[in-house]
């Protein structure tokens, strides 16, 4: 090999070393970012579900379970209503003489996610619709924002239910045996299919 050859040669491998050299100090080369840690899951939006209704009848001093399905529910609240009978019904003339005595009616409820409550049976306002509500929220475990999906029980308390008395004390009363109710059961639960986790 010629000399100058030779030199043009060590010239070139120079030139590619500097070149190389104040490319990666002019930051052309990039180090590979460590990579991102999992995301965290962000919390579903909470929409309100369109309200269940049931209604039955009770006998005095009776427990009755209602089951029902909820979906990813994170507030429950459930109302119970009843309307007593107007005084003297059924019962032998004249009507005014009677007075229909209050019913009671309580809640409690039973659902995943320890959520959990109970009201005690109260009294409906002599003569006016009775009304007792319940609500309970369910403690999500970590991000599972499903935990309190699937069946619920909502037990109706039923405790005394005041007969028709006369209106004259010490005259025998008449039984009241129409203890029938209706409820109502509200809640808002994350909307999963929404942020695709079904
Ligand atoms: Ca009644
Ligand atoms: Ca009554």
């Amino acid at each position: 090999m010629h000399k100058n050859d030779r030199t043009m040669i060590i010239s070139g491998i120079g030139v590619t070393i500097l070149a190389l050299v104040l490319a990666f100090v002019m930051g052309s080369f990039e180090v590979a970012a460590p990579p991102a840690p999992p995301a965290t899951p962000s919390e579903p939006s909470i929409v309100p579900s369109a309200p269940i209704t049931q209604s039955g009848t009770s006998d005095e001093n009776t427990e009755q379970v209602i089951s029902v399905s909820l979906s990813n529910p994170v507030n429950v609240t459930v109302t119970l209503t009843w309307t007593d009978e107007p005084d003297g019904t059924g019962c032998p003339p004249p009507a005014a003489r009677w007075v229909n005595q209050p019913d009671n009616f309580g809640l409690t409820i039973e659902g995943p996610g320890n959520a959990t409550g109970s009201q005690e049976p109260v009294p409906n306002t002599h003569g006016q619709q009775g009304s007792v509500s319940l609500s309970v929220t369910v403690r999500i475990n970590g991000t599972d924002w499903s935990t309190g999906d699937g069946e619920w029980s909502i037990t109706v308390l039923c405790g005394a239910c005041g007969d028709q008395t006369k209106w004259r004390p010490g005259v025998f009363g008449w039984v009241d045996s129409g203890n029938a109710w209706e409820m109502s059961i509200e809640y808002s639960g994350y909307d999963m299919a929404a942020e695709g986790n079904t």
